[in-house]
């Protein structure tokens, strides 16, 4: 590689991406972090990394003076821009070979001809690339454009000329609403991009949304490595995509892709870049080009066993395409899901990541920017991490979706999970029936209106508390749990309360009562905010996390918080007063061990203040449950303790 050190102008995920295939590479990498981000993960794994201002993005990621002055600063000789901030600004582009180092990206000059629409759809007339019908002449005036509104036929689109992302579109079924689209289209084009120019198009009522990755280099070679299908999405934002389209088949395939090719050429493009088209039945239409890696490129990784951000690397460098179009076989199927931080309504959502566990296991690939304990800022997009299932064919791809969704725990911020899993058990996907208005369509967009806390999370909230409320690294060694007894524990979900008897049969197999009936729940292990339990002998995977005296537990993808009512409810009927909903001497969450009042061998009375916890930028106090000898402390002050951790050893005096 004819450079040693790339600087990311980027974070999150995508910059973990780069900086993992750069550690591959043996190319240097310097990060840039805004404020809030000083410990981002991004920064923890580059070699060096760079601040460059306060939280919002416009003083940070987007200030072009102060990634230059990182670029010199560092001595990066090429900057890698990642996706969304600048990766499309052909202004910042020129800064960085100003600056003199390489742009990992296409030439300014085609990026700026990609970002207009109408420049665009020209390219791809000469390049004999199909376009949607419709009319982007220079004769703006109202009366010529309704004119061409007829001439096209209705139902129209009105596009802002400078417009992106579904701003400044307007759809119009008939003439006589005509003049007020356009109106609209036009402010809200004035307003966004601050140019009110429209075009006119014939619109494609229920398309889908294909997209051809293509790659150039230096030397005048332009392969594509197929398409993705990425119609599945709610209000212009991507959530689902995969490779390849189960809509295309052979011949409209390569059909596609050659006319990606052509584009490509056409317009002197190299690097990494993406030829969008929509499809209704068997007619395609050149949309725009996106000139930078996109957020779904795994999908493409996967299913052509090619590294797009190694082959970036690569033609930014100068060196030819290591791979020709023959060398690029299509295999198998991959499946992309985002998840995103927000509410079921989609509003994003931030806060400290409480556990954080993707799935693992064969086929399954996480691109993922954030670990647990980690604060997720409202600052920045709200996409945290992408699961990437691959498969030798389709149907395997969606079961292994269906399986991972299922494994995935996210506790301490709401997430669109339950979203990600509608979509994936639903028989028009396995049916490969995606289109645009998928999720309108059958009704996946609005969340159902309450589920029921099934019984079992009510079982494995009463075991996973009993066991990380206990108050020694062997729970049930000592401790009042010794003399048999039981114990009633309540929660609260939404207006309904549970009631849980527990009875204690072994080390960590309870017998619990509910009104419906008695189960025996053996837990078997507790680890990244994950509890593994059998469930009257059928094993069961629960995210379990203590939040104060609260519990939050995830199943099968659905989170559940229960509430405890205070203060604790419980009547023990054993000695020594157990006190389950009392102090924990186990960390609720990930935090530092601020302060240790006690030592070992220090005899202890009930509720004595033993040591101070500091989590989620809040003091918790631990104390003694009950009166006894301080058996072990094994984290020191200053010490950092992972969720779940036991902090004191507390033996019966
Ligand atoms: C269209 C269209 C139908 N007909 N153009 C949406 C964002 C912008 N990039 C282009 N978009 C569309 N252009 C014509 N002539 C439908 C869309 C569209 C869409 C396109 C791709 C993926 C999702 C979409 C959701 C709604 C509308």
């Amino acid at each position: 590689m004819s450079f040693s050190k790339l600087l990311i102008a980027n974070r999150g995920e995508i910059a973990v991406r780069i900086i993992r295939a750069c550690k591959e590479l043996d190319i240097r990498t310097a990060a840039v972090y805004s404020e809030i981000d000083e410990g981002a993960m991004h920064v923890r794994l580059a070699d060096e990394a760079y601040a460059i201002g306060p939280a919002p993005a416009t003083e940070s990621y987007l200030n072009v003076e102060k990634l230059v002055e990182a670029i010199e600063k560092s001595g990066a000789e090429a900057v890698h821009p990642g996706y969304g901030f600048l990766s499309e600004s052909a202004d910042f582009a020129r800064a960085v070979e100003g600056a003199g180092a390489i742009w990992v990206g296409p030439s300014p000059e085609a990026m700026d001809a990609m970002g207009l629409k109408v420049k665009a759809k020209e390219i791809a007339r000469k390049a004999d690339v199909p376009t949607v019908p419709g009319y982007d002449g220079e004769d703006e005036s109202e009366e010529r454009l309704a004119e061409e509104a007829e001439r096209i036929g209705y139902p129209v689109l009105v596009k802002a000329s400078a417009g992106g992302g579904g701003r400044g579109m307007r759809a119009v079924a008939r003439p006589r609403d005509f003049l007020e689209a356009l109106r609209g289209a036009k402010r809200e084009a004035l307003s966004a991009f601050g140019n009110d120019s429209v075009l006119l198009e014939k619109f494609v009522e229920n398309p889908r949304h294909i997209e051809v990755q293509v790659i150039g280099d230096n030397h005048g070679n332009v392969i594509h490595l197929y398409e993705r299908d990425c119609s599945i999405q709610r209000r212009h934002q991507k959530v689902i995509e995969e490779a390849p389209s189960p809509a295309l088949d052979p011949e409209l395939r390569e059909e596609m892709c050659a006319a990606a090719v052509r584009l490509a050429q056409e317009s002197g493009y190299r690097n990494a870049g993406t030829v969008e088209f929509l499809l209704e039945d068997e007619e395609y239409y050149f949309l725009e080009m996106n000139t930078r890696l996109q957020v779904e490129h795994p999908v493409t990784e996967r299913v052509t066993n090619l590294d797009l951000v190694q082959l970036q690397l690569t033609v930014a460098a100068g060196e030819p395409l290591p791979v020709s179009q023959e060398d690029v076989a299509l295999r198998g199927s991959s499946i992309e899901a985002r998840v995103y931080a927000e509410g079921e309504g989609g509003l994003p959502a931030g806060g400290r990541l409480l556990a954080f566990a993707p799935p693992g296991g064969p086929g399954i690939r996480n691109d993922v920017g954030v670990e647990s304990g980690d604060e997720v800022s409202v600052h920045y997009d709200p996409m945290i991490s992408k699961l990437i299932v691959f498969a030798p064919n389709r149907e395997m791809s969606v079961r292994r979706l269906r399986r991972a969704l299922e494994d995935y725990t996210i506790l301490g911020i709401p997430t669109n999970l339950p979203l990600l899993r509608r979509i994936a058990e639903h028989h028009a996907f396995a049916a490969g029936e995606t289109t645009t208005n998928f999720l309108e369509k059958h009704r996946l967009a609005e969340p159902p209106v309450e589920i029921p806390v099934p019984e079992e999370a009510i079982l494995l909230t009463a075991a996973g508390e009993l066991i990380s409320r206990r108050t020694t690294a062997e729970p049930f060694a000592a401790g009042p749990w010794r003399h048999l007894g039981s114990v009633r524990l309540r929660y609260r979900t939404g207006d309904a309360e549970h009631r849980v008897k527990a009875e204690r049969l072994g080390r960590n197999t309870f017998r619990l009562q509910l009104e419906e009936g008695d189960s025996v729940v053996e837990v078997l292990a507790f680890r990244d905010g994950e509890m593994h339990a059998t469930l009257d002998g059928n094993p069961i995977k629960a995210g379990f996390v203590l939040d104060g005296l609260d519990v939050r537990l995830s199943l099968r993808g659905v989170v559940y918080e229960l509430f405890k009512p205070r203060p604790p409810d419980v009547d023990d009927v054993g000695p020594g007063g157990a006190d389950a909903g009392g102090a924990s001497l186990t960390a609720p969450m990930p935090g530092t061990v601020v302060k240790v009042l006690v030592s070992e061998g220090d005899e202890v009375e009930e509720g004595q203040l033993l040591l101070v916890l500091e989590a989620m930028k809040t003091e918790q106090s631990v104390a003694a449950p009950h009166a006894g000898v301080v058996r072990s402390l094994p984290y020191a002050e200053g010490a950092g303790v992972p969720g779940g951790a036991v902090l004191a050893e507390l033996e019966e005096a």
